[in-house]
Order: C-alpha cells, then sequence, then structure tokens
C-alpha cells in the first residue's frame, strides 16, 4: 500500500500578502486524510513544520524575508527528503511557494541518487522565475524556479550540496498567464518548456499535458508542484496572487487524470491557498477534489 506523507508548511514568507500560512490546516479541514484513505492510500500526517514568524519586512537587495526562506527551506528539504528515504510519497501543504526551492532539492536529490528521471510538471498562473535584480515586487515566492536552477542567493541555491538542483529540459510550467518582463527574458535563455495559456487556448489542454508528460519512462519520478491560483479565480478565489483566465474545473481534472494515468508520480506540493481569500473553504475542497484525482479517482465509466 502506498504511504503519503503529509507535511504541513505554515507560513506566507515568500509573499506580500499574508495568510497562505493558513493553508495546511484548510486542507485538513477540507478532508484531505480521509479523502486518500477512501481511495486505498495509508497517510502518515506529520503535522505542521516549526519556522520563524513572517517579521513583515521590505525587500533587502531585492529580495524580502531571505533569511526566513532559508530557514522554511530547509525545514522542507529535510522533511521531504526523510519521507523520500523512507519509501513514502510526500506531500508539502504550503505555504507560499518559496518553499518549492526545499521540496524540489529534496526530490532531486533522491533521484540523483535512485538513478532516476526527474520530471517537474510546475502548475501556476505565474512563472516564478524572477531574479532578485529582477523581480518587481522581491517576493520570494515569485522566484523558486530561478532559484532551482542555480540562479538566486547562495543560501537558497544549495540545498543538499548540489548546484543547481534541477536542470531546464525537467521540468514543464503549465496554465502560465502573468510573467514578468526579466523572467521572459530568463525563460526564454533557459529554454524551459511553458504551455501557456495562449498555448492552451490554442491546442487544448489535452495537447499541452500530452506534450509535458512526452519522454516519461517507467524509470521517471515526477513532482507536481501546484500553485492553487494556477486555477480560473471563479473557481479557485482563494488565493494571494490571482489571475483572471485560468483553466477550468474540467480543464484541471483532466491534467489531473493523465497524470494520474502515468503511475509515475513520486511527490507533491500543494502551495498558496489562502484561507483567509477564501469563501467558505471552497478553494481547499476544491484542492483536494484535484488531489483526489491525481491519486487515481475518475469519472471516467469506461473500463
Ligand atoms: N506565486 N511575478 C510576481 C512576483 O512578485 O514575482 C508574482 C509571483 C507570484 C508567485 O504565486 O507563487
Ligand atoms: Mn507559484
Ligand atoms: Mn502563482
Ligand atoms: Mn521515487
Amino acid at each position: 500500500m502506498k504511504t503519503i506523507s503529509l507535511i504541513g508548511a505554515p507560513t506566507d514568507v515568500g509573499a506580500s500578502v499574508k495568510g497562505a500560512s493558513m493553508g495546511p490546516d484548510a486542507l485538513r479541514v477540507a478532508g484531505l486524510t480521509e479523502a486518500l484513505q477512501a481511495r486505498q492510500l495509508q497517510v502518515i500526517d506529520r503535522g505542521n513544520l516549526h519556522g520563524p514568524a513572517n517579521p513583515w519586512q521590505e525587500p533587502v537587495n531585492g529580495l524580502r524575508h531571505l533569511k526566513e526562506a532559508i530557514d522554511w527551506n530547509q525545514a522542507v528539504f529535510d522533511a521531504v527528503g526523510q519521507a523520500l528515504s523512507d519509501g513514502h510519497l510526500p506531500m508539502m501543504l504550503g505555504g507560499d511557494h518559496c518553499l518549492a526551492i526545499g521540496s524540489i532539492s529534496a526530490v532531486a536529490a533522491h533521484c540523483r541518487q535512485a538513478g532516476k528521471k526527474l520530471r517537474v510538471l510546475w502548475f501556476d498562473a505565474h512563472a516564478d522565475s524572477n531574479l532578485s535584480t529582477i523581480s518587481p515586487t522581491g517576493n520570494i515566492h515569485g522566484m523558486p524556479v530561478a532559484c532551482l536552477m542555480g540562479h538566486g542567493p547562495k543560501e537558497l541555491i544549495g540545498y543538499g550540496g548540489h548546484t543547481p538542483a534541477m536542470l531546464p529540459h525537467e521540468i514543464r510550467q503549465i496554465g502560465i498567464r502573468s510573467v514578468d518582463a526579466g523572467e521572459k527574458k530568463f525563460i526564454h535563455e533557459m529554454g524551459i518548456q511553458v504551455y501557456d495559456m495562449r498555448y492552451i487556448d490554442e491546442y487544448g489542454i489535452r495537447n499541452a499535458m500530452s506534450s509535458a508528460l512526452a519522454g516519461v519512462d517507467a524509470n521517471t519520478h515526477i513532482h507536481v508542484s501546484f500553485d492553487m491560483d494556477c486555477l480560473d479565480p471563479q473557481i479557485a478565489p482563494g488565493v494571494g496572487t490571482a489571475v483572471l483566465g485560468g483553466p477550468t474545473y474540467r480543464e484541471a481534472q483532466l491534467c489531473m487524470e493523465m497524470i494520474a494515468d502515468t503511475g509515475l508520480m513520486g511527490s507533491l506540493d500543494v502551495v498558496e491557498l489562502n484561507p483567509a481569500l477564501d469563501i467558505r473553504n471552497q478553494t481547499a475542497i476544491l484542492a483536494v477534489d484535484l488531489i483526489e484525482s491525481l491519486f487515481g479517482k475518475s469519472t471516467l465509466v469506461r473500463i
């Protein structure tokens, strides 16, 4: 039986809107553990990690709360690494998206050790590819992709003693529709494959996902980094940086089902859920619904 380790990382130090720190508990209230158990999965809820409070300061040298982001990511790196070495599937419950630095650094280290190929599927409205020198906000949740590729403050690019944690060909970004000018240049220079909303409009979500999954095989570890603001804000209002025009409920379901069909998902981040901005916990309930699909719940009738 597959065992899922739930790792709560209750922080919003990477953001400039408070509230993502309540994400892990909102997912629990929405019935995450029970939903997974109903899918015949064993669940170990590790509770919430501990880390520094949000000091609520302005950016220094283009980075807001660097020290706090370093500490939180170290805690996430350690916990995700531990879950993987226990043979469990880590599900990191954010928290803001800066935590994907620690989470994916741990997953990448695990893949190097196990001789596995890594494929990161990054669902987001944003590219999260900023650098301190080009970021319009200094918020570190806008920088994890760049950090994972070795572009960022030294403490954020060396978890596990390996820089870069991830190479451009190992990631696919899906649902992107808000990209800063400097990020566009970075993505282009790195050669990152992006399935932005224009691509999805023109070719459809099925083609986007088939292409994002192309080349995975039995030796691939798929990591899903799911930023809840990927979804259209009409269905997912509980996020700090909402952007109009995201995937619909059905489109999101198909993404999850196509990943489930591969049977290759080895780790997951669920981030940027902001209960303070939500309506009756609906975005958390939607997250749980999509997670069920990621683990094989399907509306498919044919057998
Ligand atoms: N997220 N591009 C903007 C910035 O501040 O760098 C928004 C980043 C949002 C990050 O939602 O994970
Ligand atoms: Mn993000
Ligand atoms: Mn985002
Ligand atoms: Mn694995």
